[in-house]
């Protein structure tokens, strides 16, 4: 690997641990709370987990280990995609492996949760470990998306583990990855193999959070440099005042990537999908939403702007999603053969007016050429239209241009219209993590081991009070089936954690309801720059806008 001088830095920077996990092993114990309960369904979860529901939420605390001395071999897995700190987790995870017992082992299981399976694995060595301190990216072993979910791939996992004496397994992933924890910690608990599961709460878009998990990793470092960039095209959009610039941010379903980006960038417009979906939106009503900001402002002769655009947007759109339900009918099984053999673009458009309910077709029609066709590309596995694959970022802007066409002609509006196109998402799942989330993802993985050493499964490692100081952060664990309820998921009832979404009533979106029509017509960009690793506390070590309006501050 060529070095930049930036990670040969990196190496030598040292994760903040929380207070009292400083001492090591020997320093701590545990103060034990009360048992929990499921959010939802009680009876439901509670029976489909009867070894590890209701356990005690538990907090680490000064005091002298009392925790049984074993050899431990843990095995780890990232799952899903990228977050910047994964790395870190798995730093934290080996430095408290190796410095309670310098013969406990850590395997990593490569690529993702299918690793497990296929029993391909690496040994990590201070020298391998070493390279990936501070580091981005999930290379250190690869992710997957491959979910561990049946009986059968649980089997696998247990000779896997029986074969290599696994005494725990460490899951770094999302909501659904780590629903799947609490499914095989159960597991391996009904079976009694003596396999302890924990997880560690991944995924920039900030979904996987609720009032016991503050912040999943990776949120504020993909969020501060999508926020670097897009204060740089806003300072752009301020010095050539010509362009409108749509940007698309990631965040696969809820909104909190977009409205963490407006609370750092103040841009004139920041799409919300969880108000679009309790609004009951149309997608002319949001055209012309952004059309009356461009109006304004082209009236004021500030003919530039920045909009963002939620990558989940469409989905809560009543009735673009009708559509999208619509489509998946129309082309279920063997009728995308049919489709696919039709000539060409004009024999298509018959078969989908044919097919969908008037409704439906009406919303289709509105839309623009490539946004129609797009919905038709490659399915997912499950047969469904990809909606991360439709370019919301120039569906908008093409119905503002429309829009503002017929106010041009009735007269009202008197500026003009030029339009970029962004799209930010990988750009931000690999970047060096900031140090909140250097810190953050290291003290998870140190405090994982410290959940196995105490012989605890089906937790999800916890550390709290986030937003203040990392020496005044809290270490503990809390069982995951407390944070599920059962959901309707492909025609079957499931227990998963229930995924977060924005909260209308939320501290971070009161506060962008509060000024956004004034950043709509004034321009108001903030410019946040780029991530800072060295410098003032103040700059280099401050968390999320979200995270500080959540807790308060
Ligand atoms: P996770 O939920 O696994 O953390 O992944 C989130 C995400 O980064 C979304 O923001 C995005 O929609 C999706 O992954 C992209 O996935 P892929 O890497 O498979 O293109």
């Amino acid at each position: 690997m060529n070095l930049s001088p930036l990670q040969k830095a990196r190496y030598q920077y040292s994760p903040k641990l929380p207070g009292m996990l400083r001492g090591g092993i020997s320093e701590i114990s545990v103060k034990v709370g009360a048992p929990t309960e499921s959010v939802a369904d009680q009876a439901k979860i509670k029976a489909l987990f009867p070894n590890t529901y209701g356990k005690e939420e538990i907090t680490f605390v000064k005091g002298s280990n009392t925790s049984a001395a074993k050899k431990q071999v843990v095995g780890v897995i990232l799952s899903g995609g990228q977050a910047p700190g994964g790395h870190n987790v798995i730093c934290g995870l080996y430095d408290a492996i190796k410095a309670t017992d310098k013969n406990n082992v850590l395997l990593g299981f490569k690529g993702g949760p299918s690793g497990l399976i296929d029993d391909d694995f690496i040994e990590f060595t201070d020298e391998y470990i070493n390279a990936y301190r501070n580091t981005g990216g999930f290379d250190i072993i690869g992710s997957g998306r491959t979910k561990l979910e049946t009986e059968e791939q649980f089997k696998v996992v247990t000779e896997v583990a029986k074969k290599h004496g696994l005494t725990a397994i460490v899951i770094i992933g999302g909501d659904d990855s780590n629903t799947n924890a609490a499914v095989l910690a159960e597991y391996m608990a009904a079976h009694n193999t003596g396999v302890q599961v924990i997880g560690c709460p991944k995924t920039i878009d900030g979904d996987l959070k609720n009032e016991d998990i503050e912040a999943s990793f990776g949120f504020d470092t993909a969020t501060k440099t999508y926020s670097e960039l897009i204060g740089n095209i806003e300072r752009d959009a301020n010095s050539a005042k010509k362009y409108w610039h749509f940007i698309k941010v990631m965040g696969r379903s809820a909104s909190h990537v977009a409205l963490e980006c407006a609370l750092e960038t103040q841009p004139n417009i920041c799409l919300i999908g969880e108000e679009v979906a309790a609004k009951k939106m149309s997608l002319a009503a949001i055209a012309n939403y952004i059309a009356d900001s461009v109006e304004k402002r082209g009236n004021n002769g500030e003919n530039f702007g920045v909009a963002i655009i939620p990558e989940g947007i469409v989905e809560f759109v009543p009735e673009f999603s009708k559509l999208i339900a619509e489509i998946n009918e129309l082309l279920a099984g063997s009728k995308t053969e049919e489709f696919n053999a039709l000539p060409d673009w004009d024999a298509k458009y018959a078969f989908i007016k044919k097919g969908l309910s008037a409704e439906s077709f009406a919303v289709f029609e509105i839309l623009p050429q490539f946004v129609q066709q797009q919905l038709f590309l490659e399915r997912d596995p499950h047969g469904n239209v990809q909606v991360s694959l439709i370019e919301s970022e120039k569906l908008f802007s093409e119905m503002v241009k429309n829009e503002l066409a017929k106010r041009k002609a009735a007269g009202t509006y008197k500026g003009k219209f030029g339009a970029q196109h962004h799209f930010f998402g990988y750009e931000g799942r690999c970047a060096f993590p900031s140090n909140f989330d250097a810190d953050y993802c290291y003290s998870l993985g140190y405090n994982a081991f410290m959940l196995i050493q105490y012989g605890y499964t089906g937790y999800l490692s916890k550390v709290s009070n986030i937003s203040k100081p990392a020496e005044e952060w809290v270490a503990g664990g809390m069982p995951i089936t407390k944070m599920m309820n059962m959901e309707r998921r492909n025609g079957e009832d499931k227990p998963v954690i229930r995924k977060a979404l924005v909260e209308l009533d939320g501290a971070p979106f009161k506060f962008f309801a509060a000024h956004r029509e004034e950043w709509a017509v004034k321009t108001s960009f903030t410019y946040p720059g780029a991530i800072q690793y060295f410098g003032p506390a103040e700059v280099c070590d401050l968390t999320t806008r979200t995270l500080a309006l959540e807790k308060g501050q």
